[in-house]
């Protein structure tokens, strides 16, 4: 499939700095130094509604971490998928009685513009669940011969148990995790399973749902973790830097990613950080699909809202914490995109030098962007207060928050 159009990323005087993240599996911060090519895989969109503010802010934190790489002079190597066949997108295409594969690239096309609009940089690989069943195949067979799954009236399920580090992404107990398999997909209470907590890598054709060809396997389509897994593994290989998503997906979605990868290549781990972002709430729910209490980006768009002050709405909330989207946060950000607009809109100001390093001391801190923001405040309150004859500050500004915080002033 093909991405969005990058906006540029403006260089900046001086020397990034090494990211230093919260890591779900190890429950502290990682120093991450990638070599010259940094690597990211970020869990992509289940394409049956359009984004809402959940999303947004989830793509935001890792749009984050790759303007920090990218100060650091470093390549980056992104990866996303689209998961363009799954039950939910299935069931809404029967609920409005349209053709399914319509509905994901409809909604996968509003995606990009949003993505567009909000400036998120694209991944080179953006990459749909149907495109990637070919590879998913062999990677399943793999799994199925070498003991570590096994058949069940068709369907093939991976076995939990193969991989000793099981476990070691969320550290969940079992009762916990039987609650969140059934909650998000899995099916525990399915007869024969040899652990209830194993997880489908490929389901029989069913009558009425579209099905492929599986080779040995048989016609039927993929599960959801294998899909993340073969697309990393294609296109990142072991060992990557950050696997991303929001916290709804520590459990079972990237538990289960991290097994099924670790027992297909032997090595461990898969990813050097496992990044999770806080839900976004609308009146005290999280805001999803299934709910339907959502905020979508495009709505807000058609309503006039700048885009810009929507990423500013996402990066005055740290990306771990839980947050409720109001018209105050909105509004809020309305007002300090006008007062940093009219700040930089002078032809002098006071010097913008630390304020660089502020910055990205703040971000390469756990993404901290409440700092970040908080230190553009002050020197835009300098400037308000009359304060500075540097002619070149309000550019270095401007770029500033243009390259990491990805608002164009
Ligand atoms: N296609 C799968 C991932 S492979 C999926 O979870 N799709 S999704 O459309 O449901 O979610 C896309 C991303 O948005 C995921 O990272 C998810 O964790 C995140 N997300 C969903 N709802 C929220 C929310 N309310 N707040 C923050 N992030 C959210
Ligand atoms: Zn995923």
């Amino acid at each position: 499939m093909h991405a969005w159009p990058a906006s540029e990323v403006p260089a900046l005087p001086g020397k990034g700095r090494d990211l230093r993240i919260h890591d779900t599996a190890t429950g502290g911060r990682v120093t991450l130094a990638p070599g010259p090519v940094a690597r990211i895989y970020v869990c992509g969109i289940t394409p049956y509604d359009a984004t809402h503010m959940g999303h947004a802010a989830t793509y935001n934190a890792f749009d984050l971490v790759q303007r920090v790489w990218l100060d650091t002079k470093r390549q980056v190597h992104y990866v996303q998928n689209v998961t363009d066949v799954d039950d939910p997108l299935l069931e809404r295409a029967i609920r409005d009685g349209i053709d399914w594969v319509g509905l994901a690239e409809r909604e996968t096309a509003l995606f990009r513009e949003d993505m567009t609009a909000l400036r998120m940089l694209p991944p080179q690989h953006y990459i749909g669940a149907v495109e990637a069943i070919p590879g998913i195949v062999p990677l399943v067979e793999r799994l199925r011969d070498s003991g570590a799954a096994y058949e069940l009236d068709g369907d093939v399920y991976f076995s939990v148990d193969a991989d000793p580090h099981f476990g070691q992404v969320s550290h969940y107990d079992t009762e916990l995790m039987r609650h969140l398999s059934a909650e998000r997909g899995g099916d525990p209470e399915r007869p024969g399973k040899k652990n209830p907590l194993d997880p489908m890598l490929w389901m029989a054709a069913r009558e009425g749902e579209p099905s492929w060809d599986g080779g040995s396997l048989g016609a039927g389509r993929p599960g959801w973790h294998i899909e993340c897994v073969a697309i990393a593994l294609d296109h990142l290989g072991m060992g990557f830097d950050v696997q991303g998503g929001g916290s709804d997906l520590v459990f079972p979605h990237h538990e289960m990613g991290a097994s099924h990868a670790q027992a297909l290549t032997g090595e461990f781990p898969m990813a050097k950080a496992y990044v999770h972002a806080g839900m976004v709430g609308l009146d005290g729910e999280k805001m999803s699909k299934s709910r339907g209490n959502l905020v979508f980006v495009s709505k807000l768009r058609r309503d006039g809202v700048d885009p810009a002050a929507i990423r500013l709405t996402l990066l005055s909330h740290h990306y771990r914490a839980d947050w409720e989207w109001t018209d105050r946060v909105l509004q809020d950000a309305v007002e300090r995109l006008g007062r940093w607009r009219a700040a930089v809109s002078r032809p002098d100001g006071p010097s913008a030098d630390a304020l660089v390093e502020e910055v990205r001391e703040a971000l390469s801190d756990d993404l901290d962007a409440p700092a970040a923001l908080a230190a553009v405040d002050r020197w835009a309150a300098l400037q308000e207060s009359g304060g500075g004859t540097d002619e070149s500050a309000p550019g270095l500004v401007s770029r500033t928050v243009d390259a990491l915080l990805g608002v164009a002033l």
